[in-house]
């Protein structure tokens, strides 16, 4: 159902140890550095106007995400995201809740517009709202998905060279040509807050292992390996897990201990035709 090896982006994760420049949320913080590094990535969180720029080039990739807002964050993450799309590192943006607000959707837009954001990734209603396509979220969390969201999906990212995720019960992955769909994952990843933002820097975590200035197909690929890690290491979680504190525990000890061999059993990956 698909060639994508799976085994070799996780393997080359733990190799390299990608240094992951997280300009994220107050909420989310703390479980997204842990997660990178039981992913085998090694986090760093950095906000100052005075450091985003080198820290964003000493870095394997950076992930910016617009959680809870303020000025001087859109600022940094503009200044790092600079600084990173002159080094060809790449940069993965989160547009948390996009939609609620119309600052939100004033610096989404402001983001997307003045980066070149290797890959856009948010709920199915997030991305919906961005595309202009319909798709509707109350808060950071998605509503509804419009019906034809993954083909506006392919259309954006092949005119503007970008992979894009849209995730949910099930996620699409596309760079424009190929769409993947995977069907892994847990409800109990939507009873916990952040589950989007900690694969937002896991994400980050497989493009830093894909290098700088990859092509877009590469990235997709790397970002497919990611979510079905991610999703996998959630189902091995809700096996131990009686509730939402415990499932966070066990996520991070998943992530921590993967199988790959395991990954590639279990996933849900249905591969379609590149157009
Ligand atoms: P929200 O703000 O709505 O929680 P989010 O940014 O957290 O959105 P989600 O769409 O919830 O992002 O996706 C986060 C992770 O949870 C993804 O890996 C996705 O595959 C998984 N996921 C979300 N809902 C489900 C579900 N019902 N069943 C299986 N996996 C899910
Ligand atoms: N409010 C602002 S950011 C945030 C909340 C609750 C966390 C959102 O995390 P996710 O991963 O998008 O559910
Ligand atoms: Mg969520
Ligand atoms: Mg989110």
């Amino acid at each position: 159902m698909h060639d994508l090896d799976i085994k070799g982006w996780m393997e080359k994760v733990r190799e390299i140890r990608p240094l992951v420049h997280n300009i994220t949320n107050l909420v989310v913080t703390n479980i997204v550095a842990n997660a990178l590094l039981a992913v085998g990535a090694s986090p760093v969180m950095a906000y100052a106007k005075q450091e985003v720029g080198d820290m964003a080039r000493i870095a394997n990739a950076l992930a910016l995400n617009m959680g809870t807002l303020d000025e001087s964050t859109v600022e940094a993450m503009l200044l790092a995201g600079r600084a990173a799309n002159e080094e060809g590192v790449p940069v993965i943006f989160d547009p948390v809740g996009v939609g609620a607000t119309p600052y939100r959707n004033e610096v989404a837009k402001r983001v997307i517009d003045q980066l070149h954001i290797t890959v856009l990734r948010g709920n199915a209603g997030e991305m919906g709202i961005l595309l202009g396509t319909g798709g509707e979220v109350k808060g950071v969390d998605a509503v509804s998905m419009a019906q034809d969201l993954p083909e506006n999906m392919r259309a954006y990212s092949r005119k503007n060279n970008c992979v894009l995720i849209a995730t949910g019960e099930t996620d699409y992955v596309t760079d424009g040509y190929t769409l993947w769909q995977l069907q892994n994952g847990h409800p109990l990843l939507a009873a916990i807050t952040g589950s989007g933002c900690m694969l937002t820097g896991i994400l980050g975590a497989f493009l830093g292992a894909a290098g700088r200035k990859a092509d877009t197909r590469t990235y997709a690929e790397a970002c497919v390996a990611a979510l079905a890690c991610y999703n996998v290491a959630a189902e091995i979680a809700a096996e131990k897990a009686v509730g939402p504190g415990s499932f966070l525990t066990a996520l991070f000890d998943a992530l921590y201990n993967l199988d790959v061999s395991l990954v590639e059993q279990r996933a849900k990956i249905v591969q379609m035709g590149d157009c």
